[in-house]
């Protein structure tokens, strides 16, 4: 498992020319996400995220670790999940919280292909198409993705990732410095795309998880 430090961005003409200047583009892929949920969002309004990306699983949760740093203006433009990409690790943690929701949900789970899904009762609630250019510096372990969506929004994302238990200050201070690098000046968290597809797909869930600052 590993934490995911990162810091989204509005890109602009002149992010892109500094990028150019001062990365090199590494590649360019596509991918399709879909995220699961209960009917009720169970998952979400826990701040669990749960995507199938190119045929693989993953679920974002919250971490709970502390920083020195907890309180500087790098760390409040940051977010940090845990990601854990094995798939009876996630079943588990689903399970775990789905059980604290509704008593009747089994912890042992072994069902073939994707019959997890229907017994647990999650549904796809978002789908949508990416295209990634992805980037990297000097700075080792620091990687720039600059996203376009299918449903048109474009973001930036400087991302670290850190190996369970590994230095987030050092993460964050990394991402800091690569935000001067680019010129980023904005004080504000600049919203993913997730929160941009549900503003417009799904307003009222939007709303609760606002009104529950999980976004
Ligand atoms: C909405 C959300 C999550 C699901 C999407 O995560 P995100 O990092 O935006 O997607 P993506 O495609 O860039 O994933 P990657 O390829 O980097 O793994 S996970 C956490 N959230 C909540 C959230 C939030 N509260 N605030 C911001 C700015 N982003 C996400």
């Amino acid at each position: 498992m590993s934490v995911e430090v990162e810091r989204k961005f509005l890109c602009n003409a002149d992010t892109l020319k500094t990028l150019e200047e001062i990365g090199a583009s590494v590649r360019q892929h596509q991918f399709h996400d879909q995220y699961y949920d209960s009917p009720k969002f169970d998952l979400t309004l826990r701040d669990a995220w749960l995507r199938k990306r190119k045929g693989c699983w993953e679920l974002k949760c919250p971490t709970t670790e502390k920083t020195s740093g907890e309180q500087s203006k790098a760390a409040a433009l940051c977010t940090r999940y845990k990601e854990i990409t094995n798939l009876p690790e996630i079943q588990q943690r689903v399970t775990k919280i789905m059980k604290d929701n509704c008593e009747d949900t089994e912890t042992s789970l072994s069902l073939e292909g994707e019959a997890w899904l229907s017994k647990m009762n999650l549904v796809c609630f978002a789908e949508f198409t990416t295209v990634r250019r992805s980037f990297v510096l000097e700075e080792e372990g620091v990687q720039i993705d600059l996203d376009q969506a299918d449903f048109g929004y474009c973001v930036g994302e400087i991302e670290v990732l850190v190996p369970e238990g590994g230095d987030v200050q050092s993460a964050l201070e990394k991402i800091e410095r690569t935000a001067q690098k680019l010129g980023l000046s904005g004080d504000q968290r600049i919203e993913g795309k997730m929160n941009v597809y549900l503003k417009r797909y799904n307003p009222k869930h939007y709303e609760k998880l606002m009104s529950q600052h999980i976004l």
